[in-house]
Protein backbone atom coordinates (compact mmCIF):
# COMPACT_ATOMS: atom_id res chain seq x y z
CA UNK A 1 0.00 0.00 0.00
CA UNK A 2 1.60 2.95 -1.05
CA UNK A 3 1.06 6.80 -2.08
CA UNK A 4 -2.85 8.85 -1.83
CA UNK A 5 -5.12 6.81 0.02
CA UNK A 6 -8.30 8.40 -0.96
CA UNK A 7 -11.41 8.95 1.49
CA UNK A 8 -14.95 9.66 0.23
CA UNK A 9 -16.40 12.74 2.05
CA UNK A 10 -19.87 13.58 0.53
CA UNK A 11 -20.35 16.99 3.37
CA UNK A 12 -16.93 18.32 2.00
CA UNK A 13 -16.74 17.46 -1.25
CA UNK A 14 -17.80 19.81 -4.20
CA UNK A 15 -18.37 17.37 -7.28
CA UNK A 16 -19.75 14.62 -5.28
CA UNK A 17 -18.70 10.82 -4.40
CA UNK A 18 -18.96 9.58 -7.70
CA UNK A 19 -17.17 11.86 -9.58
CA UNK A 20 -14.61 12.07 -6.55
CA UNK A 21 -13.90 8.87 -6.68
CA UNK A 22 -14.00 8.44 -10.48
CA UNK A 23 -11.23 10.99 -10.32
CA UNK A 24 -8.93 8.73 -7.41
CA UNK A 25 -9.27 5.64 -9.52
CA UNK A 26 -7.73 7.67 -12.88
CA UNK A 27 -5.14 9.08 -10.89
CA UNK A 28 -4.20 5.71 -10.13
CA UNK A 29 -5.02 5.23 -6.24
CA UNK A 30 -4.46 1.96 -4.88
CA UNK A 31 -7.50 2.21 -1.93
CA UNK A 32 -10.78 4.37 -1.81
CA UNK A 33 -12.23 3.69 0.90
CA UNK A 34 -16.25 4.87 1.54
CA UNK A 35 -16.61 6.99 4.65
CA UNK A 36 -20.22 8.76 4.96
CA UNK A 37 -20.84 8.99 8.74
CA UNK A 38 -24.65 10.29 8.52
CA UNK A 39 -26.79 8.69 6.58
CA UNK A 40 -29.06 5.47 6.92
CA UNK A 41 -27.86 2.00 6.43
CA UNK A 42 -30.16 1.65 2.94
CA UNK A 43 -28.33 4.55 1.86
CA UNK A 44 -24.96 3.59 2.62
CA UNK A 45 -25.35 0.47 1.12
CA UNK A 46 -26.72 2.09 -2.27
CA UNK A 47 -24.29 4.38 -2.20
CA UNK A 48 -21.30 2.56 -1.65
CA UNK A 49 -22.78 -0.13 -4.18
CA UNK A 50 -22.09 2.29 -7.13
CA UNK A 51 -19.16 3.29 -6.01
CA UNK A 52 -17.64 -0.05 -5.25
CA UNK A 53 -18.53 -1.05 -9.11
CA UNK A 54 -16.19 2.69 -10.83
CA UNK A 55 -13.26 0.42 -8.03
CA UNK A 56 -11.87 -2.11 -11.06
CA UNK A 57 -8.25 -2.79 -9.58
CA UNK A 58 -8.61 -0.16 -7.18
CA UNK A 59 -8.98 -1.51 -3.16
CA UNK A 60 -12.16 -0.87 -2.51
CA UNK A 61 -12.66 -0.47 1.97
CA UNK A 62 -15.42 0.45 3.80
CA UNK A 63 -15.30 2.59 6.62
CA UNK A 64 -16.68 1.24 10.54
CA UNK A 65 -19.35 -1.46 8.55
CA UNK A 66 -18.10 -4.90 8.63
CA UNK A 67 -21.91 -5.84 7.66
CA UNK A 68 -21.92 -3.40 4.67
CA UNK A 69 -18.55 -4.49 3.55
CA UNK A 70 -19.73 -8.13 3.73
CA UNK A 71 -23.04 -7.70 1.84
CA UNK A 72 -21.38 -5.82 -1.24
CA UNK A 73 -19.16 -7.37 -1.17
CA UNK A 74 -16.16 -4.76 -0.44
CA UNK A 75 -12.55 -6.01 -0.59
CA UNK A 76 -12.40 -4.97 3.39
CA UNK A 77 -12.79 -2.51 6.00
CA UNK A 78 -11.47 0.53 7.92
CA UNK A 79 -11.77 0.17 11.82
CA UNK A 80 -11.36 2.96 14.39
CA UNK A 81 -10.36 2.31 18.36
CA UNK A 82 -14.30 2.86 18.91
CA UNK A 83 -15.70 0.05 15.92
CA UNK A 84 -16.68 -3.06 16.32
CA UNK A 85 -12.86 -5.24 18.11
CA UNK A 86 -10.46 -6.47 15.62
CA UNK A 87 -10.76 -9.84 15.94
CA UNK A 88 -14.67 -10.35 15.59
CA UNK A 89 -13.93 -8.10 12.58
CA UNK A 90 -11.61 -10.33 11.16
CA UNK A 91 -13.72 -13.60 11.72
CA UNK A 92 -16.65 -12.04 10.04
CA UNK A 93 -14.41 -11.06 7.14
CA UNK A 94 -12.04 -14.02 6.98
CA UNK A 95 -8.47 -13.44 6.35
CA UNK A 96 -8.65 -12.59 2.53
CA UNK A 97 -9.91 -9.14 3.17
CA UNK A 98 -8.24 -6.65 3.91
CA UNK A 99 -8.39 -4.35 7.67
CA UNK A 100 -7.23 -1.53 8.42
CA UNK A 101 -7.22 0.16 12.21
CA UNK A 102 -6.64 3.79 13.16
CA UNK A 103 -4.39 4.09 15.67
CA UNK A 104 -3.18 7.31 18.17
CA UNK A 105 -0.49 6.28 19.54
CA UNK A 106 2.91 4.02 19.22
CA UNK A 107 1.37 1.69 21.87
CA UNK A 108 -1.79 1.32 20.29
CA UNK A 109 0.31 1.08 16.79
CA UNK A 110 2.22 -2.11 18.43
CA UNK A 111 -1.05 -3.77 19.49
CA UNK A 112 -2.80 -3.27 16.34
CA UNK A 113 -0.01 -4.97 14.57
CA UNK A 114 -0.12 -7.73 16.90
CA UNK A 115 -3.52 -8.32 16.01
CA UNK A 116 -2.93 -9.01 12.78
CA UNK A 117 -3.96 -5.64 11.22
CA UNK A 118 -2.81 -4.80 7.19
CA UNK A 119 -2.39 -1.48 7.61
CA UNK A 120 -2.81 1.54 10.09
CA UNK A 121 -4.39 4.67 9.80
CA UNK A 122 -2.30 7.36 12.44
CA UNK A 123 -4.23 9.93 13.67
CA UNK A 124 -4.50 12.97 13.52
CA UNK A 125 -1.30 14.32 12.05
CA UNK A 126 -2.09 17.23 12.52
CA UNK A 127 -5.00 19.71 13.47
CA UNK A 128 -8.13 18.88 11.59
CA UNK A 129 -11.73 20.20 10.79
CA UNK A 130 -12.83 17.49 9.03
CA UNK A 131 -13.28 15.29 11.92
CA UNK A 132 -14.64 16.44 15.03
CA UNK A 133 -12.94 14.04 17.42
CA UNK A 134 -9.76 13.26 15.80
CA UNK A 135 -7.74 14.13 19.18
CA UNK A 136 -4.63 16.02 19.70
CA UNK A 137 -2.18 15.78 16.83
CA UNK A 138 0.52 13.28 16.95
CA UNK A 139 2.77 15.69 14.50
CA UNK A 140 5.30 14.30 12.30
CA UNK A 141 7.25 12.87 15.52
CA UNK A 142 4.05 10.06 15.67
CA UNK A 143 5.15 8.73 12.12
CA UNK A 144 8.16 8.51 12.83
CA UNK A 145 7.81 6.42 16.31
CA UNK A 146 5.36 4.21 14.54
CA UNK A 147 7.36 3.51 11.65
CA UNK A 148 10.48 2.18 13.48
CA UNK A 149 8.41 -0.50 15.51
CA UNK A 150 6.02 -1.75 12.92
CA UNK A 151 5.89 -3.49 9.07
CA UNK A 152 2.81 -3.17 8.37
CA UNK A 153 2.04 -0.19 5.68
CA UNK A 154 1.50 3.50 7.26
CA UNK A 155 -0.83 6.03 6.13
CA UNK A 156 -1.08 9.28 7.52
CA UNK A 157 -4.30 11.20 8.33
CA UNK A 158 -5.37 14.39 9.69
CA UNK A 159 -4.62 17.92 8.49
CA UNK A 160 -2.48 16.74 5.46
CA UNK A 161 -2.23 19.86 2.91
CA UNK A 162 0.39 20.16 0.01
CA UNK A 163 2.00 22.86 2.47
CA UNK A 164 3.29 19.71 4.92
CA UNK A 165 2.80 16.72 3.30
CA UNK A 166 6.68 16.50 1.93
CA UNK A 167 7.20 16.19 5.56
CA UNK A 168 4.91 13.48 5.77
CA UNK A 169 6.71 11.52 3.08
CA UNK A 170 10.04 12.45 4.22
CA UNK A 171 8.88 11.12 7.81
CA UNK A 172 8.55 7.31 6.50
CA UNK A 173 5.06 7.37 5.52
CA UNK A 174 3.99 4.45 2.97
CA UNK A 175 1.08 6.71 2.02
CA UNK A 176 -1.55 9.92 3.27
CA UNK A 177 -5.04 11.03 3.25
CA UNK A 178 -5.73 14.75 2.59
CA UNK A 179 -9.76 14.99 2.33
CA UNK A 180 -10.52 18.44 2.49
CA UNK A 181 -7.21 19.35 0.76
CA UNK A 182 -8.72 17.52 -2.21
CA UNK A 183 -12.31 16.88 -2.66
CA UNK A 184 -12.68 20.87 -2.00
CA UNK A 185 -10.59 21.24 -4.74
CA UNK A 186 -11.74 22.01 -8.34
CA UNK A 187 -9.83 19.48 -10.04
CA UNK A 188 -9.61 16.57 -7.52
CA UNK A 189 -7.70 14.01 -10.16
CA UNK A 190 -4.14 16.82 -10.61
CA UNK A 191 -4.72 17.32 -6.52
CA UNK A 192 -4.61 13.82 -6.05
CA UNK A 193 -1.51 13.43 -8.26
CA UNK A 194 0.75 16.47 -6.58
CA UNK A 195 0.24 14.11 -3.43
CA UNK A 196 0.96 10.89 -5.33
CA UNK A 197 4.05 12.75 -6.94
CA UNK A 198 5.78 12.96 -3.33
CA UNK A 199 6.22 9.26 -3.28
CA UNK A 200 9.29 7.47 -3.99
CA UNK A 201 8.36 5.04 -7.37
CA UNK A 202 10.71 2.81 -9.22
CA UNK A 203 12.90 4.74 -11.51
CA UNK A 204 12.20 3.96 -14.97
CA UNK A 205 15.27 5.76 -16.34
CA UNK A 206 15.27 5.93 -20.29
CA UNK A 207 17.35 3.05 -21.25
CA UNK A 208 21.17 4.40 -22.38
CA UNK A 209 23.15 2.61 -25.31
CA UNK A 210 24.51 0.54 -23.39
CA UNK A 211 21.38 -0.64 -21.28
CA UNK A 212 20.00 -3.93 -22.15
CA UNK A 213 16.70 -4.70 -22.86
CA UNK A 214 14.19 -3.93 -20.67
CA UNK A 215 12.71 -6.94 -18.21
CA UNK A 216 9.31 -5.70 -17.47
CA UNK A 217 7.89 -2.15 -17.72
CA UNK A 218 7.84 -0.72 -14.42
CA UNK A 219 10.76 -2.25 -13.21
CA UNK A 220 14.73 -0.76 -12.58
CA UNK A 221 16.38 -1.01 -16.09
CA UNK A 222 19.37 0.29 -14.48
CA UNK A 223 22.85 -2.25 -15.52
CA UNK A 224 22.94 -4.27 -12.28
CA UNK A 225 19.68 -5.88 -13.21
CA UNK A 226 20.86 -7.11 -16.03
CA UNK A 227 24.60 -8.27 -14.48
CA UNK A 228 25.64 -12.05 -13.38
CA UNK A 229 27.83 -12.02 -10.30
N1 LIG B 1 -9.61 10.36 10.43
C1 LIG B 1 -8.68 10.95 11.15
S1 LIG B 1 -8.48 12.57 10.80
C2 LIG B 1 -9.67 12.48 9.59
C3 LIG B 1 -10.17 11.20 9.54
C4 LIG B 1 -11.23 10.71 8.65
C5 LIG B 1 -10.07 13.64 8.79
C6 LIG B 1 -8.97 14.11 7.89
O1 LIG B 1 -9.44 15.15 7.09
P1 LIG B 1 -8.50 16.32 6.59
O2 LIG B 1 -9.45 17.26 5.88
O3 LIG B 1 -7.54 15.71 5.63
O4 LIG B 1 -7.85 16.94 7.78
MG1 LIG C 1 -14.65 4.31 12.75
Amino acid sequence: MKGYYFITDSKLSRAGNVSDVQNAVAAGVEVIQYRHKDASTAELFAEAAVLRKLCHRTLFLVNDRVDIALALPADGVHLGQEDLPFQHARKLLGRGKTIGLTVHSLAEARQAEAAGADYLGVSPIFTTQTKADAGPPGGIRLIQEIKRVVKIPVIAIGGINLANAADVVRAGADGLCAISAVVCGKDVRAEIEKYQGLFPRFETPEPRPCDGPRIQSGLPSTRQNFQTP
